[in-house]
């Protein structure tokens, strides 16, 4: 399973991840003897791991997990155990594998044990070659966790015994200590992370137990066993399947209606790198496509995922060609082939280059070919022995070409009145701002006419326009944009951004600075937020990608106490303030807004509307796939769920002050 390469040396990238030696001619694994302390890695953290934030802290578990991974993969261990200890804040990982050497180095004169711990670089130079790793890369990690650590103890078995050996803060603490007699083998290492180095140590069980559920659908045989104290769970995950049942479950958990029975699944092991590769169409209409390099997530893709959607494409594009299958008149894209495309991609290379602010992404050019040319034969031959499937999926690709031109040609319409020489065909109930310059405006959506003739009268007419929606807004989850341009409202709210849509979407013409949405404080605004916010991202993502998308926090509560007025957003904002501001002021008046359309247009502007004064979220996406996930199951069925999804978003947004 593992790669047949010898024992090497990596450097960390800043982001802990190995990378391509830089080190290997000046060092080779028999003469380490320089021995670099841990001293550089307490100096500047971040260079190994990234950060001292959550996701350095929690790089420290992956690290030894991914060594006794590394052991499991090689064949010498069957069980990987984490635990996660009652305090939030230390973490024991254990596996059955050989264990850690304990001998002595006869040039070092001390254990192979302590020079993992304690010497940078190290990996595997203790026992001429032995120490393979899943994709020849991990292993270097033990020393830099222990350097970050405030203490660490590493137990042994092997030999017949158990040993003992604990660190604080990278250096020993006493000697490598024989516990006596043991059988079997393996290794258990606990540490706790340095609170003088990360500034808020508290790990997540739900961060570390995906992280090994999707390391047990990677490695498949692979018996990974999660004991959180913290939450007092336990969890055994083993995936016999692999990635296919990591697929089952994307598609199952997205709530995506597969388009055929069987996916596809390939695993391949080409020179000295492995390849596993699983997907399927289902009737949505997006891409999603999860991608692995070395067990590691790359959250950005790179030349592996390219490698993928290349074969991809020329398989199917062959197959159509050569059975004649597409009608006439329809022009099939590389998009059409890949709409409603759910996939993972798994490879194992021994030099990964990373690349990228988040170094999430793959550079190699190599691995763009190597599957690239082992899927595309694969798949044809596939598609030529699965008839049935190959009809659905292809009956599907023409689906996606034929409302794409639909869309297109509709999208156009809009895109022509919007492009109207001179001025602007724009909707007539649209009160558009003065200025003649973009940036400082801002383009509010506001629920029903009344509120919107609220904000017409309070707002700063030079900079704001105001588009007043009336009614509910079209649910546009799993419609067609032909279908989405049909209804007014949208389609004059995508004349009023003036950017287009779909196609010809050009975020550069976009008519303001920022879209902010205002919608009364309670569930039904809400209601239409979601659905507004639904609409934006599906058709309009850019707009939101690129943080132009808002949503206004207008009042729920106007609290008078004395001389002095004070606005809540909500409950737990109106506690707050009777309980500051009404100490011996006397008696606080409370008036409960029915909306907006009922506020005056003055306070409109003093609570929601005015820069200097209001508060205001702005919209991100933090995990495309899970805002995927819950947009496509929220907006299908479950009405009241809606509400607590969008405000389970309005937390996660960002507060800012603009
Ligand atoms: C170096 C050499 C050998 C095993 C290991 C390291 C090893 C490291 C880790 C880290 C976590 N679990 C581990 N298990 C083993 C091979 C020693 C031999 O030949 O027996």
């Amino acid at each position: 399973m593992g790669s047949k390469k010898k024992a090497r040396v990596d450097t960390p990238t800043p982001q802990g991840r190995p990378a391509k030696s830089t080190t290997m001619s000046k060092y080779t694994a028999a003469d380490i003897t320089v021995l670099e302390g841990l001293d550089p890695v307490r100096k500047r953290p971040g260079m190994y791991i990234g950060g001292v934030g959550s996701a350095g802290l929690h790089h420290l578990v992956w690290e030894i997990v991914d060594n006794s991974i590394d052991e499991a993969m090689n064949g010498h261990a069957s069980d990987v155990s984490v635990t996660l200890h009652k305090d939030g804040q230390s973490v024991t990982v254990t596996d059955n594998g050989r264990g850690i050497p304990v001998g002595i180095h006869p040039k070092h004169k001390k254990s192979a044990l302590e020079l993992i711990f304690t010497t940078l670089h190290a990996g595997g130079k203790f026992d001429g070659g032995n120490y393979k790793t899943s994709g020849g890369l991990h292993g270097v990690g033990a020393s830099v966790v222990n350097a970050l650590s405030s203490r660490l103890v590493a137990k042994v078995k092997r030999d017949g015994a158990e040993w003992e050996m604990e660190f604080r803060a990278g250096v020993p603490v006493g000697k490598l200590k024989k516990l006596g007699p043991a059988r079997g083998t393996g290794t258990s290492i606990w540490f706790r992370p340095d609170p003088t180095i990360f500034p808020k140590i508290e790990f997540s069980a739900d961060l570390i137990r995906e992280r090994l559920e999707v390391a047990s659908f990677l490695h498949r045989g692979l018996r990974v066993h999660f004991i959180d104290e913290v939450g007092g769970q336990k969890y055994d995950f083993f995936q016999e399947g692999g990635l296919s049942d990591f697929l089952a479950r994307l598609v199952q958990t997205a709530n995506k209606k597969p388009v055929h029975e069987q996916p596809f699944a390939l695993s391949r092991e080409i020179d000295e790198s492995r390849l596993e590769v699983a997907f399927r169409w289902t009737e949505a209409t997006d891409e999603t496509i999860r991608s692995y390099v070395n067990g590691i997530p790359t959250g950005s893709g790179g030349t592996h995922e390219n490698g993928l959607r290349g074969g991809l494409v020329k398989a199917v594009r062959n197959y159509i060609e050569t059975h004649n299958l597409a009608p006439r008149g329809v022009s099939i894209t590389a998009e059409d082939i890949r709409e409603g495309l759910v996939g993972i991609i798994s490879v194992f290379v021994p030099d990964p280059q990373f690349q990228g602010q988040t170094k999430d992404r793959l550079n190699n050019p190599e691995v763009q070919s190597l599957v690239d040319s082992a899927v595309r034969p694969a798949l044809e031959q596939w598609l030529n022995s699965n008839r049935t499937a190959a009809e659905q999926i292809v009956a599907r690709i023409i689906l996606a070409a034929r409302a794409r031109e639909a869309s297109r040609a509709a999208s156009a319409q809009i895109t022509r009145k919007t492009a109207t020489s001179g001025r602007l065909t724009l909707p007539g109930k649209l009160s558009d701002c003065l200025a003649t310059d973009r940036s400082g405006t801002e383009l509010f959506i506001v629920e029903g006419d009344s509120a919107g003739g609220s904000a017409k009268q309070g707002r700063d007419r030079n900079t704001q326009a105001i588009l007043p929606l009336r009614g509910k807004v079209l649910n546009t989850e799993g419609l067609s944009l032909a279908k989405v341009l049909e209804n007014k409202e949208i389609a004059d709210l995508i004349t009023a951004l003036g950017c287009g849509v779909g196609t010809s979407f050009d975020i550069s013409k976009l008519r303001y600075q920022r879209v902010i949405l205002l919608a009364d404080a309670d569930s039904d605004g809400n209601h239409i937020t979601t659905l507004l916010l639904t609409l934006l991202y599906r058709h309009l993502p850019e707009l939101i990608k690129s943080g132009r998308v808002y949503l206004a926090v207008p009042p729920l509560y106007r609290i008078d106490i004395g001389k002095e007025t004070y606005w809540a957003a909500d409950d737990a904002d109106k506690e707050r303030i009777l309980k500051e501001k009404a100490k011996g002021n006397g008696k606080a008046d409370i008036t409960r807004f029915k909306g907006l359309g009922e506020m005056m247009p003055k306070v409109l502007w003093d609570t929601t509307l005015n820069p200097k004064t209001r508060r205001l979220l702005r919209v991100e996406v933090q995990d495309a796939l899970e805002t995927d996930r819950v947009i496509n199951e929220l907006m299908g069925k479950d009405a009241s769920a809606r509400f607590r999804f969008i405000m389970e978003r309005a937390e996660q947004a960002e507060e800012l002050d603009v």
